[in-house]
């Protein structure tokens, strides 16, 4: 009889601990996490801002950034047109005759200096820019290493010129 007994009170003990699981379950509410949309959108890590000026001149000849998506952002901070004072930033691939380069830049004014032979030897450039205009451009560099940036409006490279070191 005692036996009988300790066997009911467990039977109602484990109804009771089912019950309770099965209320637990149907009443949590069924909330889908709403960050995991949040942190795929990941905002880039490289990104770089550079200034250039009416005196010729960048604000930096050094940039650093690291391997993956780099967005790079160029401002022109003067006022003269871009006839007169236009600037952009080339980033070239290393191993590049910057010298040729800029020869050949500086005869394609009908492409804002980008020469369409020496495409080849170009990882990104921005647009050719006036005073108080800027331009975001976007790309790619896998290879940790130096790259040689420049302003391929004739005349410019001489000061205008730097390094963009990958890590
Ligand atoms: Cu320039």
């Amino acid at each position: 009889m005692k036996k009988f007994i300790r066997l009911s009170v467990l039977v109602s003990i484990i109804t009771m601990a089912t019950a309770c699981k099965n209320r637990n379950e149907t009443t949590v509410p069924e909330t889908t996490p709403t960050t995991e949309q949040n942190e795929t959108v990941s905002t880039s890590e490289n990104t770089l801002e550079i200034e250039s000026t009416d005196q010729m001149q960048y604000s930096t000849n050094e940039l650093k950034t690291g391997v993956g998506t780099v967005t790079l952002t160029l401002k022109h901070t003067g006022k003269m047109d871009k006839a007169v004072m236009g600037h952009n930033l080339i980033i070239l691939k290393p191993g590049t005759d910057i010298a040729a380069f800029t020869q050949k830049a500086a005869l394609a004014k009908a492409t804002d200096y980008i020469p369409e032979s020496e495409k080849a030897s170009i990882i990104a450039h921005t647009r050719l820019l006036g005073g108080g205009e800027s331009d975001t451009i976007e790309f790619s560099i896998s290879e940790p290493g130096t790259y040689d940036f420049l302003c391929s409006f004739p005349g410019h490279a001489a000061l205008m010129k730097g390094k963009l070191v990958v890590e």
